[in-house]
């Protein structure tokens, strides 16, 4: 079965739903501070002295940061951490509850370095220009890799906490308490432990994904199948 459009209904459902996107270029310089990981090779086509193209983990357990010379460094690689297709360096999460999602660096021990969002310089063409100012490391991390952390808001105040999935699906989480003050240091945040929140729904660590699906401001616990996409709340 094939779905058609009748040229002016589409145009109309166009004009009704379609956002306008307006490019602002390079918002984020990375700040030396080493390279995504957006996973995007196939681990099972890799020898042990691999020809890997794509970006990749190596030294999940280290806080270095992950460099070029790093990557290509064959002897260094864990080829286990190609299995974690969550494990991004880069997230992006409010953390002091003003709605402007601060850029966040998670290191190999899921340290966590952020940088506030100050906004852009116009609230028109220009508004995704962010300008970001240095909060240096906010977190020490919880000592494992970077593909267990999320952040979330859990409790609806507006500031992401610090959420720790553990390889069963069981999550801890870290309270935010928010920053010492609501200028520049505002994403500074301290952070509370409050243990096992939830034991997870069988599936593994690398399925659950943290997001808000009703709307209540409250992050949701999802399970999404890797094989399917298939989700359960
Ligand atoms: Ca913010
Ligand atoms: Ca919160
Ligand atoms: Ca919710």
């Amino acid at each position: 079965m094939s779905l058609t459009f009748h040229p002016v209904c589409w145009r109309i459902a166009s004009l009704a739903h379609d956002p306008t996107w307006i490019s602002q270029g390079q918002i984020a310089s990375g700040a030396g501070l080493g390279a995504n990981l957006w996973l995007t090779v196939d681990y099972l086509t890799l020898t042990p002295h691999n020809k890997i193209s794509g970006l990749y983990d190596c030294e999940p357990s280290s806080a270095d940061p992950l460099t070029q010379a790093l990557l290509i460094s064959a002897n260094k690689c864990d080829i286990a951490e190609l299995t974690h297709p969550l494990s991004t360096t880069i997230h992006f999460a409010d953390l002091n509850g003003d709605g402007r999602t601060e850029y966040l660096y998670v290191d190999g021990s899921g340290g966590v370095t952020a940088f506030l969002n100050l906004g852009g310089p116009d609230n028109g063409p220009n508004a995704a220009r962010i300008s970001w100012l240095p909060q240096g490391v906010i977190a020490s991390g919880v000592g494992a890799n970077r593909s267990s952390v999320r952040f979330g808001d859990l409790n609806g105040d507006g500031r992401a906490e610090y959420i720790y999935v553990n390889t069963d699906g069981s999550v801890e989480a870290y309270l935010n308490l928010g920053g010492p003050d609501n200028g520049a240091n505002a994403a500074k945040v301290s952070c509370l432990p409050q243990g096992t929140i939830a034991t997870g729904v069988g599936q593994g660590r690398d399925n659950v994904v943290v997001a808000d699906i009703n709307g209540d401001r409250r992050a949701d616990y999802l399970a999404s199948s890797r094989t399917d996409g298939s989700t359960m709340a």
